[in-house]
């Protein structure tokens, strides 16, 4: 039975990963941080029923001798480091965590995996947002990055530390740079989760508007089931290397709005207010990737289309606003 360590297995990506390396026959692992809301940790995996198939290790990314620990513990084939602080507007208001966390936290995943379990396949969860000012209409593995916020710039760190260690070290290191994918398992904060929430609760007579920041900023969204296989994909080729995980399809905020609210019989523009305050210091406008390497190297392709996850995401908090969507999750 092969052993997988996620870090970040409480967030969206690591419980569809989680329940995605279940279903392959791994024993799966994740790192759990002490919180005094203790009763909200674990949602995500209860929401798929797969909370009572994983085993928790007490560990805080930004304690090495406790990743160190879990790394031990597990002695993992496989380790997945999708761990951050991962909501860029916050990373202007918490940078140093941010870069503590997102960056550093990164280098002490390689590290604990250098000095314990070397052999270890290790995947790092790089982010489009490294592209940032983008210096090519549609960005790929060869496009230079422009980070644009301390989330971003913290993921540049991390990326180039995986690339590093791979070199550096002969670590089975691989970098997944993934665009935007999303889910009912996506926190709130985000944009399409913002949306599809306050459509159910405007649909339901609970709320009347929402209100967004930039509606016409554009993002490459994808679903996050369809994600992690990628992850998965490239920690079973025989050299590690770094792959853009995106459809090829850019959309914008203003575009998903209507989406969502047509999805539920409703009119976007009669519901959605915008305020300045939720504009960014520094906005990415657009992100629009090419993922021909992960099609032609992983065989990957995603299955997941946009107005599919739209629907999902809607049902779904409808069903959990007390409303009449009925569960299904992709
Ligand atoms: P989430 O924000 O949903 O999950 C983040 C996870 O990191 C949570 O499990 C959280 O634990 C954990 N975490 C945060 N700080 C620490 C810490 N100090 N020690 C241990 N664990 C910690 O993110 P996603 O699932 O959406 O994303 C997964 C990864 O992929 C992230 O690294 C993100 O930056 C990156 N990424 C995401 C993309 C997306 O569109 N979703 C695109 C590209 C990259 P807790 O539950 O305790 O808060
Ligand atoms: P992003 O996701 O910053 O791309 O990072 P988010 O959903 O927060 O923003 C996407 C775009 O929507 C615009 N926007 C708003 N965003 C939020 N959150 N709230 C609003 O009210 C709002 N109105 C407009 C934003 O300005 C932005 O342009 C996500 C995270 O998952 C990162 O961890 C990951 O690395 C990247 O995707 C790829």
């Amino acid at each position: 039975m092969k052993s997988a360590l996620i870090t970040g297995i409480t967030g969206q990506d690591g419980a569809y990963l989680a329940r995605m390396l279940l279903g392959k026959g791994y024993r799966v692992h994740g790192l759990l941080r002490r919180s005094a809301s203790s009763d909200a940790i674990g949602e995500r995996l209860r929401w798929l029923g797969i909370e009572s198939d994983v085993v928790m290790l007490d560990a805080d990314l930004m304690d090495l001798s406790s990743i160190l620990r879990a790394v031990e513990m597990s002695r993992p084939d496989e380790v997945y480091n999708l761990a951050a602080q991962s909501f860029v507007k916050t990373s202007w208001t918490q940078p140093l965590l941010t870069g503590q966390v997102t960056g550093m936290g990164a280098t002490n995943m390689l590290e604990a995996v250098r000095i314990a379990a070397p052999r270890a396949r290790f995947y790092q969860a790089s982010s489009s947002e490294m592209y940032g000012k983008i210096q090519a209409p549609v960005q790929d593995e060869r496009t230079p990055f422009y980070p644009r916020s301390p989330y971003a710039a913290a993921k540049a760190f991390a990326h180039w530390m995986t690339v590093n260690y791979r070199e550096s070290f002969g670590l089975h290191a691989s970098s997944g740079i993934l665009f935007n994918h999303e889910s009912p398992l996506r926190g709130i904060e985000f944009v399409t989760r913002k949306i599809t929430d306050a459509v159910a609760r405007i649909r339901l007579g609970l709320a009347d508007h929402v209100v967004l920041g930039n509606l016409d900023a554009r993002r490459d969204w994808g679903h996050a089931a369809d994600y992690v296989e990628a992850m998965w994909l490239m920690l079973q080729q025989e050299h590690a290397d770094d792959y853009v995980v995106a459809t090829g399809r850019s959309t914008s905020v203003r575009e998903f709005c209507r989406l969502a609210f047509a999805h539920a019989g409703l009119d976007w523009e009669r519901h959605v207010r915008v305020d300045a305050a939720h504009l960014r210091p520094a906005e990415v406008d657009v992100l629009h990737g090419d993922a021909s390497k992960a099609r032609r190297v992983l065989r990957w392709a995603p299955r997941i289309t946009l107005e599919e996850m739209v629907a999902e995401m809607v049902e779904a908090d409808l069903e959990r606003l007390g409303g009449k969507g009925r569960r299904r999750v992709a």
